[in-house]
């Protein structure tokens, strides 16, 4: 944390400072590709100075052929494949998949502009606008939802964005380790007031959830 603070990578809409498992496989793949690709920089900027710096004498040692099947075709097909592979493994911790329940359950509506929350497991509670009140320490299913254009919701400390897209109900799996308070925004621009859709993820102790939610007990 201390060293993210150093280098502007903490704060309350950081990817980069993870807090649940839904968000950690995803900033490893954003440092994987970070210090990747500081190394191909590090690595073509040393080739390009060799090349304008070397006087060429006799035969070259490498054709030109086997510099553009290995630096033009194989490097970046290995690196693509490995970042394509380990992506979809990332994403895979944001799916709904069976095995976990029991998995609370919110519904997110995105509307111009403003999100509107609420809890179907728990239909006295009080309908909310912008917040979400969700356990700490398990999974949470969002299953978002718009009224009118295409938003995106996303919150970076829980997880990656998923588009809540007309006629369509996608579910997104997060989870906040701790309880605190997460800051999430539309991420699809969706209109004049896109900048005005913040939201916020409030995980409480699953004790103190009830009283966050109002209502009664389901
Ligand atoms: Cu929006």
């Amino acid at each position: 944390m201390a060293l993210l603070a150093g280098c502007g990578a903490a704060g309350p809409l950081s990817a980069l400072d993870p807090a649940g498992p839904g968000a950690a496989p995803i900033a490893r793949v954003w440092w994987a590709m970070f210090w990747g690709g500081m190394a191909l920089l590090v690595f073509m900027t040393a080739l390009g100075l060799y090349a304008a710096l070397r006087r060429p004498q006799g035969t070259p040692r490498v054709s030109e052929r086997a510099f553009v099947l290995w630096g033009g075709l194989a490097l970046p097909g290995v690196v693509l494949v490995a970042l394509l592979l380990w992506g979809v493994r990332a994403g895979h911790a944001l799916l709904p998949l069976p095995g976990q329940a029991p998995v609370f359950t919110v519904e997110v509506t995105g509307r111009q502009w403003q999100w509107e929350v609420a809890y179907p497991a728990h239909p006295a509670a009080r309908t909310a606008v912008n917040r979400i009140d969700i356990p700490a320490g398990q999974p949470v299913d969002v299953r978002v939802r718009t009224a009118d254009v295409i938003h995106g919701f996303w919150i970076p400390r829980l997880g990656g964005k998923i588009d809540a897209i007309p006629g369509r109900s996608n579910v997104i799996r997060l989870q906040a380790d701790a309880p605190g308070i997460y800051r999430g925004v539309c991420a699809e621009y969706c209109g004049t007031g896109h900048a005005r859709m913040p939201i916020e993820v409030h995980a409480h102790a699953p004790s103190a959830l009830q009283a966050a939610l109002g209502g009664s007990a389901p």
